[in-house]
């Protein structure tokens, strides 16, 4: 049966044109980044309509109030939260992507201005120039109003542990707003065994590159630096929390043999102090019933993943889930209202 509940999609992408013009320069030039197999095939197609573009992500990326919210009338979808699809402007040198990222943080404001009951947005930022994004930062929350930020995993194949980065995690720490750091494909060092049989994708190398990234995090102690973050996770927490005994275990072993910092905290502590998941792209109810149990049912909110993944069976998978009507509404809005600062219905 079909709920009745609000429905708040958390990790819902688009883009703009200038973005996506932005991107296809960067899949004709020469860079040799594993990125560039979705960025090709979505922004300059070999063949129009077959392979990549025969999914036709980029009319959904581009569109957001007409087809896409005729869709979300249809089916019941009260809000997305939009995100700049990844990789975002993580690829583009340091200029070009701070004005990219005010001029999609702009158009992001103009539509959840437009709809606000439909659309809230997650602010990009270019962490290239970590000052600067420091700055869009809080523009983006206190003047736009948007509610949280969007990172790709690495940049330029480095991760937020990197002291580079940390002006913005005092941002957002500030601001009070949660970070989602979204996949990307895998760094450069990370990506031999990835580049055969597709599993670059969304398959397996995303979750990989992603994951690493938010234990990198856990390990290197900036939670202690930074206790009040949030970092919200797709794709029901890139596997994490099903590594959180085996994580804990194995770096109390490397922090005593002085491999990795001390730590106030161990490894799932931060993970369930600092970090929230969402359900994007796994629609299966052992996984959620694992990670429901796991990170307690504040901490798990509702994704689809749009347009990369359809809108239907996303609603089907959480509307037959076997939990309490209690948990569901938290999944399905309460906690993304917390979390993202959503004005309640
Ligand atoms: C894909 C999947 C592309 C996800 C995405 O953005 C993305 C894909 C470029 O399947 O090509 O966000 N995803 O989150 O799983
Ligand atoms: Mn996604």
């Amino acid at each position: 049966m079909a709920s009745k509940l609000r429905k708040i999609a958390t990790e819902e992408a688009f883009s703009i044109p200038e973005v996506a013009a932005a991107l296809r320069e960067v899949a004709r030039s020469p860079s040799q980044s594993l990125d560039k197999n979705l960025v090709k095939g979505i922004y300059d197609p070999l063949k129009p309509g077959e392979g990549y573009d025969a999914l036709d992500f980029l009319s959904g990326l581009l569109d957001v109030e007409d087809r896409r919210l005729k869709e979300m009338d249809k089916l019941g979808v009260d809000m997305h939260l939009l995100s700049l699809t990844a990789p975002g402007v993580q690829m583009f040198d340091a200029d070009t992507a701070t004005e990219l990222a005010a001029l999609a943080n702009d158009r992001l404001a103009e539509i959840c201005r437009r709809h606000p009951t439909r659309f809230a947005g997650l602010a990009t930022f270019a962490p290239q120039s970590p000052k600067r994004a420091a700055k869009e930062m809080e523009r983006a929350i206190e003047k736009l109003k948007l509610n949280g930020f969007i990172l790709n995993s690495h940049t330029n194949d480095e991760y937020l542990d990197d002291p580079k980065y940390w002006p913005a995690l005092e941002a957002a720490e500030a601001l009070g707003a949660c970070i989602y750091i979204h996949p990307r494909a895998a760094s450069y060092g990370f990506k031999g065994p990835l580049q055969d049989y597709g599993m670059d994708s969304a398959m397996w190398g995303y979750g990989m590159e992603t994951g690493t990234h938010a234990v990198r995090m856990m390990c290197s102690g900036l939670f202690d630096r930074f206790p009040k973050l949030t970092i919200c996770l797709g794709h029901m927490g890139e596997a994490i929390p099903f590594w959180l005994w085996r994580l804990d275990f194995m770096n109390t072993r490397a922090q005593a043999g002085g491999r990795a910092p001390k730590t106030k905290l161990s490894m799932a502590e931060y993970f369930q102090r600092n970090f929230v998941i969402t359900t994007s792209g796994v629609e299966d109810h052992l996984a959620l019933d694992y990670a429901v149990k796991k990170l307690g049912p504040d901490n798990v909110l509702w994704a689809i993943d749009y347009p990369y993944q359809p809108q239907k069976p996303a609603i089907e998978f959480m509307d037959s889930a076997p939990l309490e009507e209690e948990t569901k509404a938290k999944l399905y809005h309460k906690n993304a209202e917390r979390i993202f600062r959503i004005a309640p219905a």
